[in-house]
């Protein structure tokens, strides 16, 4: 057997997968990830206000992936840090990364102060939702100035919780943001966000499908883009970096860890096979690995970098 455990920003995980944030709304269901063997858990975002969401529908599949508008669902700060402190207490042989989403520095900061007594293993900022722009304008992250000025006042009280900022594939350079965010004590970056918005059209209805008309595209459409911005951001930066965007079969893993993943988020495919796929990607890697005849995955990181 090949080792496939790995440690990310100090903190060991089982295997390299990892439920990325927004495919599980209700913070008790990520539970089942855990259950079906991933190595570690994002939780839905966070926002200060309770939301309700988008208008249904939110979430619908097309032949080459998923469109959502879910547009952050979620309890709010008050019973969402509740939920959040039962999950952490309830699954602590887990790394856990608590997700939060807000519109201005002052209630990211406010978001932070709540859950860093809570002792996540992460904080992810979410920088990047493409599904609230009618209603905020652009999320503050998609800018490298706005994105360093976040990462930089929440590292001032954030303690001993390693922040992530997650990336929006939406910009023109991902890998100017990410230097903002680490020159900003960012602790690693998370890539990418959904790509869009896109639309889709009901053809019987005659008028786009989703509530929201619009919304961020994931699945096995977006591998490419997202294989192309973690390996441009792992050659800028020096944090590592949680590759994710379409991974759907082992295939994809490998190709997002040698372009310089050191952990991989698998969303999407959950939804097109299930939760069991964490355990059979971790089979897959592993008999790829000893195909290749590498003992530990932490060779692989980065490899298709060697050549170039
Ligand atoms: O809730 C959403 O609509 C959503 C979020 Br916060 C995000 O970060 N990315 C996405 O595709 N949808």
């Amino acid at each position: 057997m090949a080792d496939i455990r790995i440690k990310f920003c100090g903190v060991d995980f089982d295997n390299p997968f990892i439920l990325p944030s927004g495919i599980i709304t209700e913070i008790p269901e990520h539970k089942r990830a855990i259950d079906n063997g991933v190595g570690g858990v994002t939780l839905k975002s966070l926002t200060f206000e309770k939301r309700e969401g988008n208008p249904l529908p939110r979430v619908w599949k097309f032949d080459c992936g998923m469109i959502n508008s879910v547009g952050l669902r979620n309890a709010g700060i008050e019973k969402g840090s509740d939920e959040i402190k039962t999950f952490l207490d309830e699954n602590k042989g887990i790394p856990i990364i608590v997700s939060l989403f807000a519109t201005k520095i002052k209630e990211f900061l406010l978001l932070v102060e709540k859950i860093v007594p809570l002792k996540p293993h992460f904080i992810e900022l979410n920088l990047s939702c493409p599904n609230v722009d009618d209603e905020f304008g652009k999320s503050l992250g998609m800018e490298k100035g706005a994105a360093g000025e976040i990462v930089r006042a929440v590292k001032k009280i954030s303690g001993k919780v390693p922040v992530l900022a997650k990336l929006s594939p939406n910009v023109n350079d991902i890998t100017d943001i990410a230097k903002s965010c680490e020159s900003e004590g960012a602790n690693g970056i998370v890539a990418i966000n959904t790509v869009g918005p896109g639309m889709i059209i009901d053809l019987t209805k005659k008028k786009p499908i989703l509530g929201a008309k619009k919304g961020g595209v994931s699945g096995p459409a977006i591998l490419p883009v997202a294989v192309r911005c973690v390996y441009e951001i792992y050659d800028a930066v020096k944090i590592p970096v949680i590759g994710m965007g379409g991974v759907t079969k082992w295939q994809d893993v490998v190709e997002m860890i040698m372009a310089g993943a050191t952990l991989v988020g698998v969303g999407t495919a959950t939804y097109l096979k299930g939760m069991k796929i964490y355990s059979q990607l971790k089979q897959e890697l592993n008999e790829y690995l000893q195909k290749e005849n590498i003992k530990n995955l932490k060779e692989l990181v980065g490899v298709a970098h060697n050549l170039s």
